[in-house]
């Protein structure tokens, strides 16, 4: 018997909650790496992400998940079903809110039943991890934890900074204490269940995100055209293209005398080779393709 297949505690460990709750941020941190991309901006994470924890004691599978929130777009329509299907078998549910903002009985009618909805379609044990407590007086925690307590049966409320890394350990601890044990469920040395492919168009889209404002980035998408590593040399070869939904976006992506798409380039390139370890040489290119996000087979190919 290989060491795998001994029994330790193991499971899959769902995050979901509002846009910018901070679920990308906290799974990067349980990991010690960053897997899935962060910014400031709401919508930024499109695909479920699984993000693996590995220790001789246990294996904790995260799952980071795009936000839940209303809308009639079909990109965030799916989204959302990325993120509500990631819940029917998963061992434990964690449900992210950003504490800095109003509590769930001070939100709107609508909102309110639009959370409730949510945690109505937690079926297994679920916790609710109240994030950002940085930004808040600490004073204010506990009638947001009866807030939170009246409205689901939580098996722990636990206040966290997921960005300073502070209430991490306890929530690790609540998170194992759900677990089954069992064998792991993917071998010890991967992080991931991502290709390097998808990882490396996400820092792309990342940067994106970072360096553009206004509409650009959820008008865009990062296609990788093609990827090929020659190991004699160490060197990785990508071509990737950013597609946008308009000509004029194109103008905006590329900037002044080719400027913003070089600069996208250069961090994008950086984060890859940090990623995977090999020099990296980046070819990009920005493509005009005029409603990629209604185009269920491009929607598949950026998928992987
Ligand atoms: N102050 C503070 N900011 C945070 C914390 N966790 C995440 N953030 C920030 O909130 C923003 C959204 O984070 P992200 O992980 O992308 O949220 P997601 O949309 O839920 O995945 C980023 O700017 C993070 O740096 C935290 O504990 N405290
Ligand atoms: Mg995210």
């Amino acid at each position: 018997m290989n060491l795998s297949d001994t029994p330790v505690k193991s499971g899959m460990v769902a995050i979901v909650g509002p846009p910018n709750a901070g679920k990308s941020t906290l799974m990067n941190h349980f990991l010690g790496q960053k897997i899935s991309i962060v910014t400031p901006k709401p919508q930024t994470t499109r695909n479920r992400i699984a993000g693996i924890v590995n220790d001789p004691e246990y294996q904790i599978v995260f799952l980071d998940t795009p936000g839940l929130h209303q809308s009639r777009e079909p990109l965030n329509i799916e989204m959302v079903k990325i993120a509500m299907d990631s819940l029917a078998d998963v061992d434990v549910v964690l449900f992210l809110v950003d504490v800095s903002l109003p509590l769930p009985h001070k939100l709107k009618e609508e909102k309110q039943a639009e959370l409730l909805s949510y945690f109505r379609q937690i079926k297994g044990p679920a916790i609710m991890v109240l994030n950002k407590v940085d930004l808040i007086d600490r004073k204010l925690l506990l009638p947001m934890i009866e807030a939170y307590t009246t409205l689901f049966p939580f098996k722990a409320i636990i206040p966290v900074s997921a960005l300073r890394d502070d209430g991490l350990e306890g929530l690790r601890k609540e998170i194992l204490g759900l677990l089954p044990t069992g064998p792991r469920l993917f071998p010890e040395d991967i992080p991931t269940d991502a290709t390097e492919r998808f990882l490396c168009a996400e820092i792309i889209r990342e940067k994106v995100f970072l360096m553009t404002g206004q509409e650009i980035p959820y008008s865009s998408a990062v296609l990788i055209e093609s990827f090929k590593e020659d190991n004699a040399k160490h060197l990785v070869t990508i071509h990737a293209a950013i597609v946008v939904d308009r000509d004029s976006q194109k103008g905006i992506v590329i900037g002044k005398g080719g400027q913003k798409l070089k600069s996208i380039g250069t961090a994008a390139r950086k984060d890859i080779e940090s990623l995977i370890g090999e020099k990296v040489l980046l070819k990009l290119w920005v493509k005009v393709h005029r409603n990629w996000s209604q185009d269920k087979y491009f929607l598949k190919e950026i998928e992987h």
